[in-house]
């Protein structure tokens, strides 16, 4: 059935070569040595975490909560600037949804206020980011020479979704690292069995975009795992007496995929993430966490799983994969 959202494979262009404009790229003292997918992360998205964390640009305040998990984004953020220290990031989230095709924005500087909506009195956030605009293309053009129907989406009205803001923000409150944001084809919603095939050919073109374009990048596959929730919120939102898995069922598929994970190698995963689908409504339907670790060639390495909670009953995991030949410790 995806099939209807693909295009035929398009003849290569020019020889099959296409040249970026690297100027703006670091000056060869500054750029650390190895291009490439240097990390790929799962970076959970619920508006709580920022709600909880009271950073400036979110309008609401809270009291904390959900210290665990936020925990173990600080412990990513430092790595992520003292080990991996990108010159991109590359998101993929599920909240952009686009029902026809993978889009991609192109959009130089997105600015705005991005509002959760069944959460609003938790998520109204400002946000005002740079877009790696050159690489955005770059990744449009190379799904498209493969198959996929991708659009560039130029309209500097955008308003970004919160699950690409929350996982940016919660990577890099910082902002100071170019963006490239790719929607969620919503094909996976439509069936009964969720449709990854697209997602490892969006990975692919990744992939060949950043070696193309000389880029030392980071992935971030903006999803939740178990995703049955509750119905009504306590008066306090961040009340921890609340917060406990869904039910048991849904906690332990979360640790029969996280055990996988740790326990490397990725491979087996392709599989795992699909049962884990079935069995618990996972987010990652979607196929962020698909495409990742296709970009990345689906890796012989174990993930480290950074730490693991509940949000409204959903389970969320900071998982982070380096890739053979990259760095670790
Ligand atoms: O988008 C979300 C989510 N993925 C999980 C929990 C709560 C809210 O929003
Ligand atoms: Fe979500």
């Amino acid at each position: 059935m995806s099939r209807v959202f693909r295009v035929p494979v398009a003849p290569a262009r020019s020889g099959g070569v296409r040249r970026y404009d690297t100027t703006e790229r670091p000056s060869a003292e500054s750029a650390p040595a190895r291009a490439g997918i240097v990390a790929g992360v799962l970076s959970p998205h619920p508006p709580h975490l920022i709600y909880a964390e009271n950073p400036p640009q979110n309008e609401p305040r809270s009291t904390g909560g959900w210290e665990v998990l936020r925990w173990a984004y600080e412990r990513l953020r430092k790595r992520i600037r003292e080990v991996h220290r990108p010159d991109v990031l590359i998101v993929h989230a599920p909240h952009w949804i686009t029902m026809v095709g993978h889009h991609v924005n192109c959009v130089p500087n997105p600015r705005g206020v991005s509002v959760e909506p069944i959460f609003p009195h938790l998520f109204r956030y400002s946000y005002d980011f740079r877009t790696d605009v050159e690489l955005g293309e770059a990744i449009a053009d190379e799904a498209t020479d493969l198959g996929l129907v991708t659009r560039k989406l130029h309209d500097p009205r955008v308003r970004v979704d919160y699950a690409t803001i929350g996982a940016l923000h919660l990577v890099n409150p910082a902002w100071d690292i170019p963006v490239v944001s790719l929607s969620a084809n919503n094909n996976p919603y439509f069936y009964s069995e969720a449709s990854l095939e697209e997602m490892e050919v969006l990975g692919e073109a990744t992939r060949r975009a950043v070696e193309r374009t000389g880029r030392r990048a980071v992935l971030l596959a903006s999803n939740s795992l178990s995703h049955l929730h509750w119905h009504e919120e306590p008066e306090l939102p961040e009340d921890m007496e609340r917060e406990h898995p869904y039910n048991n069922h849904q906690y332990r598929w979360d640790m029969k995929l996280l055990e996988a994970i740790r326990r490397g190698p990725t491979a087996p995963l392709r599989e795992l993430i699909t049962e884990h689908i079935e069995a618990t409504a996972s987010e990652t339907k979607a196929g962020s966490l698909t495409w990742m670790l296709a970009a990345m060639g689906w890796p012989q390495v174990p993930g480290d799983v950074m730490g693991y909670g509940t949000i409204i009953g959903t389970g969320n995991a900071v998982v982070e994969w380096t890739p053979e030949g990259g760095h670790r410790g």
